[in-house]
């Protein structure tokens, strides 16, 4: 598969330097513009200046990218019917010449084509609520479990249904760690109420666990659960009203499939007054610079 860089992370991946992946949709479909290219200029920086070179995914014009220029991710924040590509769409819209940001499961895709084996985003998709009927459950599970990719997130979101999440991780396999607490971190809180399954303190053991995966011929990646800062966190008695409130408006509104994590995030911005995006701005870039730790850990393992 063909694809394109720019010059840093071209140099970086030829020199084994750390690179950190980002990925596209939470800027097309995650936050409002300009604060999700905002976001997007900040993370990156967030990312160099932790050591690693950051590389922001996406399919352009049929071309996949890994890694934006500035004026690259300036269209894309602004660009209006962008598709947001998982496992299942990515090649049809490369082979048509399409334009799409990726989830978690697309930049996972194409961060491991490029080599590139740690990638920062906000918070991954999951079990839906209601799932039992809906039977929606986000392509980015199932990636976690055969691409070996180390994703870094704040939790799984909290608009989903955080227990069912876990058992079904639990059962592809994938290893769910929160990094410096025994709870799982639930995005815009620090606290999901749930113990985390697994527990790790250093960014070096967490390098290492990856590549014991690999050494251990067991296949998909890892996911490291990173609590947003204390001094950003939305508590759980705070926003857990709100997100009721914006599931009821999607059951009402028959928002369906792809369309209710967007829904879902606009909504709480709205009820939260903002707040709900400062704090998710805050937690992926806290994100961003624990995965360039990860990264330069990796790059000083043997592959
Ligand atoms: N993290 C954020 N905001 C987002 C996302 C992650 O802070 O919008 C995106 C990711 O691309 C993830 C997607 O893959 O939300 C999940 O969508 P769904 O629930 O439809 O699978």
């Amino acid at each position: 598969m063909q694809f394109e860089t720019t010059v840093e992370v071209r140099e970086a991946l030829a020199n084994n330097q750390p690179v950190v992946a980002l990925e596209s949709t939470i800027i097309t479909h995650g936050m409002p513009y300009p604060q999700n290219l905002e976001t997007a200029r900040m993370v990156e920086d967030d990312v160099r200046a932790a050591g690693a070179v950051p590389a922001t995914i996406a399919v352009l014009n049929g071309t996949l990218h890994i890694g934006l220029t500035d004026a690259q991710l300036e269209d894309l924040a602004q660009a209006k019917n962008v598709a947001k590509l998982s496992r299942a769409d990515m090649a049809v819209c490369i082979a048509t010449g399409g334009t799409g940001a990726t989830t978690v499961a697309a930049t996972m895709i194409a961060a491991h084509l490029a080599g590139i084996e740690v990638f920062a985003t906000g918070g991954i998709g999951g079990v839906h609520r209601g799932a039992e009927s809906s039977m929606d459950i986000s392509a980015d599970l199932q990636e976690l479990a055969q691409t070996p990719v180390t994703v870094i997130c704040a939790g799984a979101k909290a608009i989903l249904d955080i227990p069912r999440t876990l058992e079904v991780l639990e059962t592809l396999g994938v290893p769910v760690i929160s990094y410096g607490q025994d709870a799982l971190p639930a995005f815009w809180s620090r606290d999901s109420g749930l113990a985390s399954p697994l527990r790790l303190d250093a960014p070096a053991d967490m390098a290492r666990a990856l590549r014991t995966r690999a050494d251990l011929g067991l296949a998909g990646g890892q996911l490291i659960a990173n609590p947003v800062p204390e001094a950003d966190e939305i508590p759980r008695d705070v926003i857990d009203p709100i997100i009721a409130q914006a599931l009821n408006e999607a059951e009402a509104q028959k928002i369906q499939a792809k369309a209710v994590t967007p829904f879902l995030l606009q909504r709480i911005f709205e009820l939260t007054d903002g707040r709900s995006l400062a704090t998710n701005i805050a937690l992926v870039r806290n994100n961003a610079r624990l995965a360039a730790k990860i990264a330069q850990e990796l790059v000083a393992l043997p592959k």
